[in-house]
């Protein structure tokens, strides 16, 4: 009796393991993302990295930048539609379709934005109706215009296939607090079986 107690919380604790486990990957996978390299145009020493995410409003766009020239100095920065970064570099920019707020250079180099579009997809953003890049333009100075580009990334999804990398749901819980909660759980109640086994059949 008392071995079957104990099977029988391991069994219990086994499955609840496995329900939550697969309970937090598919929240992860319902929101679907991309992540992009950005890489120096015109010898810029520029680089970083595009996050795109979606979200309940739209798409989330994070970048996050190094190797920016001067402290202090706004980049301007957008999803340019119609062309790629071959095309930029090569002095033929494609249009702006999406501004995405603006980057500033830090002391170290480094600069961040976050920006929200509303009502688009990450699908929608990948989807090959039209060539589409994210592109940072160098410090703006006056009565000169849309400064160069500085660093780009094309929105291309990364196989033939079309799928881009799945990333966790913001504010996702990393995975070893989801490991912990289930184990203390099972531990819990196995505890609490022994115990009662115990109390029946001393
Ligand atoms: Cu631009």
């Amino acid at each position: 009796m008392y071995r079957f107690g104990l099977l029988a919380s391991v069994i219990l604790g086994a499955a609840l393991l496995v329900s939550l486990v697969v309970e937090s990957s598919a929240s992860a996978q319902e929101s679907e993302g991309a992540k992009l390299q950005l890489t120096p145009s015109r010898d810029s020493g520029v680089s970083g990295i595009a996050t795109l995410t979606d979200s309940e409003k739209g798409v989330t766009v994070t970048l996050n930048m190094r190797g920016l020239p001067e402290a202090g100095v706004e980049h301007i920065n957008h999803i340019h539609g119609g062309g790629t970064c071959a095309d930029d570099r090569a002095g033929r920019t494609a249009p702006v379709t999406i501004p995405l707020n603006p980057v500033v250079a830090q002391e170290d180099g480094t600069g961040s934005a976050t920006t929200t579009i509303e009502d688009v997809t990450v699908s929608e953003l990948f989807s090959q109706d039209k060539e589409r890049f994210i592109l940072l333009h160098a410090k703006t100075k006056k009565g000169q215009g849309v400064p160069p580009g500085i660093a780009c990334a094309d929105l291309a999804p990364r196989s033939e296939g079309g799928s881009f990398d799945t990333l966790p749901a913001s504010g996702g819980s990393p995975p070893a607090v989801l490991l912990a909660v289930p184990l203390a759980l099972i531990s819990g109640v196995a505890g609490l079986l022994i115990l009662r086994r115990l109390g029946l059949c001393p």
